[in-house]
């Protein structure tokens, strides 16, 4: 079996360095701390509130509730993130729960006889299993240029495009727990929620983080994930269960899994109606429909402001990606849009995972550049120069220019 997941924040089983990850995760670890003794020990890194894991500030960048992968620190890793770097986006806090306490309930109108019907670990787990590589990326990931490239006002956490990261993910088709829960041919909707507290935001209380699906995309290719790189989970990650829709936004992705609403009538969240549309002056007064399908980016693997020697051959490294359809090319220009051309593809462009690229760079004057890449798929969807404003900053698009010294 896997590793032993069935400590709690209180356990005796804990070991230190567990501990002062939740000292920072949990009110209820912070007491227990106060009981105990404040044993000379290293200073943890620092945390974001409610995340569990250990966020090093070389391998992260904390906002808020969140944290962002520093894109520099994928260099040294291959196509799937590994956890200790994969980005959090947490609403609330991490809980920390139990896989033998744990129990998927699948529910609603849309079901034969309209009886709810439960999954246990065990019994999810007996169902048989996919494994594949799917990119997770938040709506929000870019959001930053907005305002520091566009000039332009945008709510949300200000990410600059560390919202992302693929990973190798095991599970069951959300399709056969639909079947076997009775699925009707009259369903039309299905809204994973999951078990992390009630988000409350500007003073109202939206309930339990859920987003409805409609029936297709939950029929096609979505996973019931338990594992994440041959690991179970992470609890950050949504231990013991999360979805992984590909190709949609993150939030699509409902991590701590509790319970599924299969419904007869079309389903709404504050996650489809107030967050997760384009609001603005080029959409409708009530906005666009619900945000689905991520887009396209690509984004350089060096810190934003690094300083690279003149006189110097550099291997410029990044990634590219796209939801629509695999990378076709990805050009590059180091003379801030002037002059473009075609990177390396270290990798075999794919459905739902990004490429890798190189591309090498010979900067003979000192001072201020800037580096833009620019990706284009095999459905000929391109990154624009600019992305049309959203107020909440969503699915920017448009070519990065990455700011570099040449020293
Ligand atoms: N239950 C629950 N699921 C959730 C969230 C959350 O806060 N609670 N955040 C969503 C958002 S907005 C994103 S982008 C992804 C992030 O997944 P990660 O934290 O594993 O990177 O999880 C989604 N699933
Ligand atoms: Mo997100």
């Amino acid at each position: 079996m896997l590793i032993d997941r069935r400590r709690t924040a209180l356990s005796p089983a804990l070991d230190r360095r567990d501990l002062l990850k939740l000292l920072a995760a949990a009110p209820v670890a912070a007491q227990f701390a106060a009981a105990a003794p404040a044993a000379a020990a290293p200073a943890p890194a620092p945390a974001a509130r409610g995340i569990v894991k250990s966020l090093p500030p070389e391998l992260f960048t904390i906002r808020g509730t969140n944290a962002e992968t520093n894109f520099a620190a994928l260099r040294s890793s291959g196509l799937d993130t590994p956890a200790d770097r994969f980005f959090v986006r947490n609403h609330t806090s991490t809980p920390v729960l139990s896989e033998s306490d744990w129990k998927l309930t699948v529910w609603g109108s849309g079901l034969h006889g309209r009886r709810p019907v439960e999954f246990s670990y065990g019994r999810l787990r007996s169902l048989p299993s996919v494994t594949r590589t799917v990119l997770v990326e938040c709506a929000g990931n870019g959001r930053n240029f907005y305002a520091t490239q566009q000039g332009e006002t945008v709510s949300g956490t200000p990410w600059t495009l560390g919202a992302i990261g693929a990973a190798r993910w095991r599970g069951v088709r959300l399709r056969d727990v639909l079947h076997e829960a009775g699925i009707s041919s009259s369903a039309v909707d299905v809204m994973p929620r999951g078990l992390d507290e009630e988000f409350i935001s500007g003073g109202v209380n939206h309930g339990r983080v859920r987003r409805p699906l409609p029936v297709a995309k939950a029929l096609d290719d979505v996973i019931l994930a338990y594992e994440m790189n041959g690991e179970p989970l992470p609890y950050d990650h949504g231990y013991p269960v999360r979805a992984i829709v590909p190709a949609w936004i993150g939030i699509a992705s409902i991590k701590w899994l509790g319970d599924i609403e299969v419904s007869d009538t079309p389903l709404s969240s504050p996650w489809t109606t107030d967050f997760y549309r384009l609001f603005g002056d080029a959409y409708p007064p009530g906005g666009s429909t619900p945000l689905s399908r991520q887009t396209v980016k690509s984004a350089f693997e060096l810190p934003i402001g690094a300083n690279l020697e003149a006189g110097e051959h550099h291997r410029l490294t990044g990634r590219a990606w796209s939801a629509a359809a695999p990378v076709r090319h990805v050009e590059i220009s180091t003379d801030g849009g002037a002059h473009w051309h075609r990177a390396r593809l270290r990798d075999t462009p794919r459905r739902d995972s990004w490429v890798r690229w190189t591309a090498d760079w010979h900067p003979r004057r000192t001072g201020p550049a800037q580096l833009l890449a620019r990706t284009t798929d095999r459905a000929g969807n391109t990154q624009p120069g600019r992305t049309v404003h959203n107020t909440q900053g969503y699915l920017l698009d448009a070519v990065v220019r990455h700011p570099v010294t040449v020293v």
